[in-house]
């Protein structure tokens, strides 16, 4: 996956969509393709920390990871253990306030339901109480927050303390997600589990309903 990974990280918008294509047609596990996003996204990350790279291509490499996906997401359809009609549990998911990243988001709301959840996704920059609301009226099994940034922590704390607060903490697992996410931070949220990976996830999610 190395030269996915490359043209990724190099912009080759092109290329990475030919490679992604070829990889798929090859029988590559799609999981696995997604994987090669991800870490190009790491790579591309540390440019943009680093001061080589800019906003455009981080701009670039969600455009890239959005048409990426539409290619991968019928290859995972027939692949992913577990996919059927019959659902297994609730799923909100949102990206906490303040934060606008959703391309893992959007992945984990698209493997959710493949994996036979029902899944509710509110989108971006979403206020705690607003996340709350919908859990009650969706009857949520697990709430799914997706948060980026260092400064998504503290609205990801406030939303366990709201729970917590409306004595509805034992009501819902909460999961929470992002690649800047530790043991140190999940238990400073005071979430149930922390995942840096859509497939963990997923696995996480589906031991809780069992
Ligand atoms: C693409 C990107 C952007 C795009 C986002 C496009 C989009 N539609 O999402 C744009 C250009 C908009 C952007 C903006 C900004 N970004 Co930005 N961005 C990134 C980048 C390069 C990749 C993120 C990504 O999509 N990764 C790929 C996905 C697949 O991975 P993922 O999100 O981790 O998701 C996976 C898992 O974590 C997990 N997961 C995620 N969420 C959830 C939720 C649940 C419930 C579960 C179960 C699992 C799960 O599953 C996914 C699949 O495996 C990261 C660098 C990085 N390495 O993370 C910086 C990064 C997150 N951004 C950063 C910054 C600083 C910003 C800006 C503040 C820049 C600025 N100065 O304006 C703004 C933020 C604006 C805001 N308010 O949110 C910093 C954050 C630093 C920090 N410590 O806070 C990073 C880390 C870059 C860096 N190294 O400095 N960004």
């Amino acid at each position: 996956m190395q030269e996915l990974i490359d043209a990724m990280v190099e912009m080759m918008e092109d290329k990475v969509l030919e490679l992604t294509k070829q990889y798929l047609e090859d029988g590559k596990d799609p999981v696995e393709v997604f994987r090669a996003y991800q870490s190009a996204m790491e790579e591309i990350g540390k440019r943009f920390e680093g001061g080589t790279y800019f906003i455009p291509e981080l701009i670039m490499s969600g455009e890239m990871m959005k048409s990426g996906s539409e290619v991968i997401k019928p290859y995972l359809n027939g692949s992913e253990s577990g996919a059927g009609t019959e659902k297994i549990g609730k799923f909100l998911l949102a990206t906490i306030e303040g934060d606008i990243h959703d391309i893992g988001k959007n992945i984990v709301a698209m493997m959710m339901d493949l994996n036979g959840f029902e899944v509710l996704d509110l989108g971006v920059d979403v206020p705690a109480d607003t996340i709350i609301e919908k859990a009650k009226e969706f009857g949520a099994d697990i709430i799914g927050v997706s948060g980026l940034l260092t400064l998504a922590f503290d609205p990801m704390k406030g939303l366990v303390d709201k729970l917590k607060d409306a004595g509805l903490r034992d009501q819902y697992k909460v999961i929470v997600g992002g690649a800047q996410l530790d043991q140190q931070v999940c238990d400073y949220i005071g979430a149930d589990a922390f995942v840096t990976d859509a497939v963990a996830g997923i696995n996480q999610c589906k031991q809780w309903v069992a």
